[in-house]
């Protein structure tokens, strides 16, 4: 035998001893021999060496075999876990029997085939011999049974099965978000026992807007919540898991402490994995993932697991995370997410009776309100727009920003879309509901328009940040003196959810310079700087809900002034919580409600 083909055989042979399942790798081989003419380098390919096996999908059975299996009954949709039905094509969780399925093969199962083919018939007998011809034949034979017939009951866990609704979102891009929506969040709480420990999901793009609070609501009279809070999606924000772990975690952690009062705040992005695995120690026996659509509680829910899976065989793949995907409101039902000693409930996200995705486009949900990433420390190069008093700023339709007369903005989105300046209001609408040819920017369906309501923003000092839900944000920096009294108008489709914070960039980023005594020093003298820190928060008010005015009120300020001292007298405080009102509040946020939602 040559020295080439032993070099072959024994290459793969320790492949099939260890197992293959894959083999995504081609290994390249370099060897050199002796010859009448020298040394002569010879090169050769071999199939690479991955750990799991193909050939042998039995799970080992022993203690954590509950955590090496599919957790998600048979009856249950694998992607939203619904329970299936066949009857009722109008019901959920409907799903049509497929006829035939081309049988799943993953990628390095299609190159080990094409490898194999190429073989010579000696190669091919010793490989077929190595690995068991009986296993080998019989995952032939598998195909070819499920090309003839239909799919046989026990496989369709293995297969997948996802119902019509599921796949019509996963595969057609299609929306289905509930018509019944004000007992929504009801509904998903009365599948959560009163005294569960709850584990609230936020997204770190439209922070604070995801932050639920328990407490309030009358539903949750007589609910022990135990809850923490996990601000997911982090990554959008900042290029490293590391900046998020030095400094970028406080100003977070503090908005969550002044609004719930707990401190219990982990910093996670379920996409890149940063911070999972702490997570999994910090959580509970048993706990709940709750928080509004989108937030990324499931696949949070399956990072968590793949850690889980990890801790107890290093070799196994990661798992897809079939539930989770752009499109809103997928999840359905309670999905019990086995992770080693400990369970975590995946439940569905709770959507407002009305949302930016009933506004926008079905096509443009995916890129518009996806979640793009811009990262936080680079926002002061970007590119902003001027915009000057009397004029209308929108973002595709989702939202109308007028300044005052006599006023310049520089507004900054750092988020996906491309912003328009119309001459007014009305012509701002008008291009949104009768677009011209060539228009390509306007992401809200033509009869949004119809539904705008008035915002205006409160009096405020400096760079502020209009905060929209499911979208992101825009920086916005008012420059020159200040002349008019005048507010700030903001017009939005109905059920658009907004509020302004304190520019959020500062805080999270470093831009403050320091000397050796750590005294504070101007951006431009360098060279004295020996620190360089984000601002510190102040104790003062972060962020406000808008004033809602009627379009037909005149005097958008005697109105805010109303309204402002209808929540003094009701509530005692326009402080998130009210122990923390001092008498030295700053004027310059007098007016700013620190309480989201009513
Ligand atoms: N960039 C980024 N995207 C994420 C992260 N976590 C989730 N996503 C994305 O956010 C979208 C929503 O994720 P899901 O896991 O479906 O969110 P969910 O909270 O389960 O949503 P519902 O079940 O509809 O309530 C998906 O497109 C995810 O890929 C993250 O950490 N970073
Ligand atoms: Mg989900």
């Amino acid at each position: 035998m040559s020295l080439r083909s032993c070099v072959i055989r024994s290459a793969r042979l320790q492949v099939i001893r260890n197992g293959i399942r894959s083999t995504p790798t081609i290994c390249h081989h370099r060897f050199y021999s002796d010859s009448s003419n020298g040394i002569k380098r010879h090169t050769f390919s071999s199939l690479g060496n991955d750990t799991t096996n193909i050939f042998n999908n039995n799970n080992d059975d022993d203690g954590e075999a509950n955590l090496l299996k599919n957790h998600i009954p048979i009856d249950k949709c694998t992607s939203c876990g619904i329970t299936l039905q066949e009857t009722d094509p109008q019901k959920p969780g409907f799903f049509k029997k497929p006829e035939y399925q081309k049988p799943t093969q993953n990628k390095s199962e299609i190159e080990f085939m094409k490898a194999f083919s190429k073989l010579d018939e000696e190669n091919k007998a010793l490989l077929e011999q190595e690995m068991g011809i009986s296993n080998f034949n019989e995952r032939k034979e598998r195909k070819r049974h499920m090309k003839r017939n239909s799919i046989l009951d026990e496989d369709y866990n293995e297969l997948n099965v996802k119902c019509t609704q599921c796949y019509d979102s996963l595969y057609h891009n299609k929306l289905f978000l509930k018509e019944d929506r004000e007992s929504n969040y009801s509904e998903v709480m009365s599948k959560i026992p009163t005294n569960a420990q709850i584990v609230n999901v936020i997204s770190a793009y439209d922070f604070p807007l995801g932050l639920m609070d328990f407490r309030k609501s009358s539903y949750e009279k007589g609910r022990q919540t135990n809850v923490s809070y996990v601000v997911n999606k982090v990554d959008l924000l900042f290029p490293t898991s590391k900046a998020v772990r030095s400094y970028a975690h406080k100003y977070f952690e503090k908005v969550i402490e002044r609004v719930t009062g707990t401190s219990k705040a982990t910093l996670v992005s379920a996409q890149h994995k940063w911070y999972v695995e702490d997570l999994l120690d910090k959580l509970p026996f048993t706990s709940y993932l709750v928080g509004f659509v989108n937030s990324g509680k499931s696949l949070l829910a399956t990072e968590l697991r793949n850690k889980a899976i990890h801790r107890v065989d290093k070799s196994k793949a990661y798992l897809k995370a079939t539930g989770s995907f752009h499109i809103p409101a997928l999840t359905k039902d309670n999905i019990e997410v086995p992770l080693g000693n400990k369970l975590t409930i995946d439940t569905p996200g709770i959507l407002q009776p009305l949302t930016a995705y009933d506004h926008v486009q079905d096509k443009f949900v995916k890129n518009f309100l996806g979640g793009v990433s811009f990262i936080a420390d680079r926002m002061r190069k970007m590119k902003y727009d001027s915009v000057h008093g009397g004029k209308c700023y929108t973002m595709g339709g989702l939202f109308y920003l007028l300044p005052p007369q006599g006023t310049l903005l520089q507004v900054l989105a750092p988020n996906k879309g491309s912003a328009r300046i119309a001459s007014s209001l009305n012509r701002a609408m008008e291009i949104v509901r009768e677009p011209a040819n060539g228009v390509k920017n306007i992401y809200v369906k033509p009869e949004s328009v119809d539904k705008l309501k008035r915002y205006v923003i409160p009096p405020f000092f400096g760079k502020i940040d209009l905060v929209i839900k499911d979208y992101g944000f825009v920086q916005i920096k008012p420059v020159g003196k200040k002349i008019t009294n005048e507010l700030f108008e903001v017009w939005a489709p109905e059920g658009v959810i907004m509020c302004v914070r304190r520019s959020i960039v500062d805080y999270i980023t470093k831009n403050k310079f320091y000397d050796t005594q750590r005294h504070p020093i101007q951006p431009g003298d360098f060279r004295r700087a020996r620190y360089i820190e984000p601002t510190p928060i102040p104790d003062d008010k972060l962020f406000t809900r808008l004033y809602e005015i009627p379009k037909d009120c005149d005097n958008t300020f005697e109105e805010m002034e109303r309204q402002y001292s209808e929540i003094l007298e009701q509530e005692g405080s326009t402080f998130s919580r009210p122990e923390l009102q001092t008498n030295k509040e700053n004027p310059d946020f007098k007016y700013w409600i620190e309480k989201l939602y009513k």
